[in-house]
């Protein structure tokens, strides 16, 4: 292992084993993925679908495709199954040309409300290539607003509803938008990604019975290898019986080459993993500790994540959160709120999550425990008279982060963090 890399493995294995890992969109794989990832498979080339590739030697990986993708029917209840897609956005590319023709009206929640970039961002392809219009939540409760929503579809007569969030603490009401998408004719397609695990443990209902097409990611709480899957619903062939064609087009030659066969190999083994019963009490208790972690912090969740708003203490100070907790060995990510009074580089919230820290075997008792260090970080901080992005001060945030880095609270609790998370295994690591 000469390699720097291999010594900066170890480092960052330090960190994952040591800190709490609390970005809702991330998590800890397993070993047998880990091995099926870092395998031979990575040489080969196999462009196509099984049985119809380009290259030859692809008779291992043809049987390998397959299974993943019997697995993931079997999973969802779903006819048919796509694993090639390098992850969540090529996968919503994919489906945006499968399902759209350019110009075409796409409508999904907007960002500052919790919507993803592919879902009709301002510079990503969904509103490059596409006429993209965004809906929001409501400014009261965070909760979808379904009227709007309902009023804008009526008006831009949509080709693709995306039913699909990011930061986003409450359960969808997927019957509600199958409704909507009925009245203009528009093709319903969930993006699943953040709250897979919770719809297989059954703490989510499953958006296969009301939707055409289902995208999700493969690494958040399914708790697989960087990917992502499309899944055809019975519905979708309904919709549109060339729907397969389109996909397969869309996926080679219209974005992607070769698919990656060791993500296809981690996949499959994740899906395995998934299917066992001890992975719906896995699901269940990301949810469990997502609700307390919620309460213990003063607000509420019905997912696997907590979107925190930090305006009480100033607008736009989510990155001195982030950076704060950082130091105190909590690994969270600044993030908009809805109606946002900054920016989205300078936030007003931060957004946490349960997966990993779920995966580490972490129960109810110690969310307490964790919010009571991000209370005393946050506490800190305020307590701190750190420079401001309004100061508009050149290297404003390294003067944040050295002055974090010299406060002595927060080394304490950087103590307290490590020598509670070292005693919890990690999948993969210990
Ligand atoms: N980057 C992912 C997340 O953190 O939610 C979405 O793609």
């Amino acid at each position: 292992m000469a390699s720097k890399i291999f010594k900066l493995i170890e480092e960052e294995a330090h960190r994952q084993k040591y800190g709490l890992e609390m970005i809702p969109s991330e998590n800890y794989v397993s070993d047998a993925v880990l091995k099926a990832l870092g395998s031979i498979l990575t040489n080969k080339y196999s462009e196509g679908f099984p049985l119809r590739r380009y290259y030859g030697g692809n008779e291992v990986i043809d049987k390998i495709e397959t299974y993943a993708c019997d697995l993931a029917k079997k999973l969802f209840k779903v006819p048919q199954a796509y694993v090639q897609s390098y992850s969540g956005s090529p996968a919503n590319m994919a489906v945006t040309m499968a399902v759209c023709e350019p110009g075409d009206v796409v409508m999904g929640l907007s960002l500052a409300s919790g919507g993803h970039l592919t879902h009709g961002a301002k510079l990503s392809f969904s509103s490059i290539f596409y006429k993209a219009v965004n809906y929001n939540v409501r400014g009261d409760d965070w909760k979808i607003d379904f009227d709007e929503l309902e009023a804008l579809a009526k008006k831009h007569k949509p080709k693709l509803i995306w039913a699909g969030t990011t930061a986003y603490p409450f359960k969808l009401d997927y019957r509600r938008f199958r409704k909507i998408a009925d009245m203009v004719g528009a093709t319903l397609v969930a993006d699943c990604s953040h709250i897979t695990g919770l719809i297989i443990a059954g703490v989510h209902e499953s958006p296969v019975p009301y939707c055409d097409l289902i995208m999700t990611t493969t690494h958040k709480t399914l708790r697989g290898p960087r990917g992502a899957m499309i899944l055809v619903t019975e519905r979708g062939f309904k919709k549109d019986p060339e729907i397969k064609g389109k996909i397969e087009r869309a996926i080679i030659p219209g974005i992607q080459g070769g698919p990656h066969n060791h993500q296809t190999a981690a996949i499959a083994v994740s899906l395995e993993e998934a299917l066992k019963p001890s992975f719906k009490k896995y699901g269940a208790q990301i949810a469990k500790n997502a609700k307390v972690l919620a309460q213990s912090l003063g607000t509420v969740s019905e997912t696997h994540l907590v979107l925190l708003s930090l305006t009480g203490y100033g607008y736009g100070l989510g990155y001195q959160a982030q950076y704060g907790l950082e130091e105190a060995g909590i690994t969270v990510n600044k993030n908009t709120i809805p109606g946002e009074p900054a920016s989205p580089f300078y936030p007003s919230g931060i957004r946490l999550g349960t997966p990993a820290l779920t995966s580490r075997g972490m129960k109810e008792k110690d969310m307490v425990k964790i919010a009571s260090w991000i209370k005393r970080v946050l506490e800190e901080i305020r307590g701190l008279d750190l420079p401001k992005m309004q100061d508009m001060r050149k290297d404003f945030l390294r003067e944040v982060k050295l002055k974090l880095r010299k406060n002595k609270n927060l080394k304490q609790i950087r103590r307290e963090v490590e020598s509670f998370a070292g005693k919890f295994p990690v999948p993969g690591i210990s």
